[in-house]
């Protein structure tokens, strides 16, 4: 049973005026089409290796530069500002709304089948089939490679538009629907919200520093337009085990969130598993019939699982051409130790799964569980 807040005539009328303020047709203006022109030029002349210079074909351009989305009004520059501004993007695209799927259907499908290992756009991602935790072993039993492991999902509230379509009073009226949502969890997941706005920089840093707390300032999300009224209706959610988190209003509405030391993905899994379920008995979320789960950026959607570990492998690490050989196979991503755009410290890796789309939740996690197990074997032939 769904329970939704006492509906608030002020929240009616104020999303109203939010949405006639920006409701959907309207024509670029001419300022920002002279910012795509001259940003695409920039772009098209830079040595980006970003999916978004990859597909954004000039005929491309050309056909989507005055297209907005129906309801909020987001244009092609809302969607690729982000990678317009970074040419070290590596995707360089985001959807303002949900909509900016459709509307700009010819830009985000050959980089969404790029990124995802080949969703072609005709394809329809497959009916949600999580499995369950004891379909994973421990993948390090003796703690000599993996540090920890970490397993996330996404989720955006129905009737919401992603972050930068959000008006303030909304990021507000999110917080307190999810927060009040998360203050229902009992047991292994009972625990505190503690908001952004008002918290100690030294806490926050420290909270940042173990890879608990999304990073601030980040300059893809911030060109993007997703870092406005920052940091009102951002938080984080801990439950007392510090073992299970929840990010609201990061990147995207919801990011739920386990993880713990050593190997033991199934336990990791489950538990996460267990919060979404939770969740679900309280906030409705949006999914699409063919793209599944809806999140701000492409590389998200479907599943939205990313399972990861930080793990040592010294000797794969001495041979980088080998360890992306392997993590190219089994559709791995290595990242740094801080996550994306980041580099190793003390030889720690944060390696995941890489595709989200065009599999189950099962299959996303078997594919990154197959992979870290490929590695550990790699890595033991290379010590021999
Ligand atoms: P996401 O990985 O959810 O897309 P980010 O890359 O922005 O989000 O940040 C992930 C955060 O989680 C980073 O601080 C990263 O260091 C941390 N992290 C990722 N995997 C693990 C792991 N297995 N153990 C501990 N922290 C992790
Ligand atoms: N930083 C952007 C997005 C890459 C995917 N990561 C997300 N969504 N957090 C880039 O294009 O590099």
């Amino acid at each position: 049973m769904l329970r939704l807040r006492p509906f608030r005539l002020e929240t009616f009328k104020v999303f109203c005026r939010h949405a006639s303020k920006t409701g959907g047709g309207k024509p670029v203006d001419s300022n920002a089409l002279a910012q795509l022109e001259e940003g695409y030029k920039k772009l098209v002349a830079s040595n980006s290796k970003s999916l978004l210079k990859k597909h954004l074909k000039k005929d491309i351009f050309d056909n989507l530069k005055k297209k907005t989305t129906p309801s909020f009004n987001s244009s092609l520059l809302d969607c690729i500002q982000s990678g317009l501004c970074n040419h070290d993007s590596g995707v360089g695209i985001y959807a303002p709304d949900a909509e900016a799927y459709k509307t700009f259907a010819d830009l985000f499908d050959p980089i969404i089948e790029d990124y995802h290992g080949g969703f072609k756009k005709t394809d329809k991602h497959p009916e949600s089939c999580f499995g369950q935790g004891k379909d994973f072993a421990n993948l390090d039993p003796n703690n000599k490679y993996i540090v920890s492991t970490r397993v996330r999902c996404g989720r955006s509230v129905k009737n919401f538009p992603f972050n930068p379509c959000l008006s303030e009073f909304e990021y507000a009226e999110l917080e307190c629907m999810i927060s009040g949502a998360l203050n229902t969890m009992s047991g292994q997941y009972k625990g505190g919200y503690l908001p952004l706005c008002g918290m100690e920089k030294s806490v926050q840093q420290k909270l940042i520093d173990e890879h608990f707390l999304f990073k601030e300032g980040d300059r893809f999300l911030e060109t993007a337009g997703a870092s406005r009224f920052w940091p009102i209706g951002r938080g984080i959610y801990f439950n007392e085990a510090r073992n299970f988190l929840v990010w609201v209003n990061e990147e995207d509405h919801i990011r739920i969130i386990s993880m713990e030391k050593g190997g033991d993905l199934g336990k990791v899994y489950d538990r996460m598993l267990g919060g979404v379920e939770a969740l679900g008995k309280y906030l409705q979320f949006s999914r699409d019939q063919r793209l599944g789960y809806l999140t701000f950026c492409p590389t998200n959607l479907g599943t939205t699982i990313r399972a990861s570990v930080h793990i040592k492998l010294p000797n794969l690490t001495a041979n980088p051409e080998e360890m992306q050989k392997l993590a190219t196979k089994y559709n791995l991503q290595v990242r740094g130790t801080s996550g994306e755009h980041t580099e190793a410290k003390g030889g720690v890796h944060d390696i995941s799964n890489k595709r989200r789309m065009g599999l189950t939740e099962y299959e996303a996690v078997k594919e990154m569980y197959d992979g870290i197990r490929a590695l550990i074997d790699a890595e033991n032939k290379v010590c021999k």
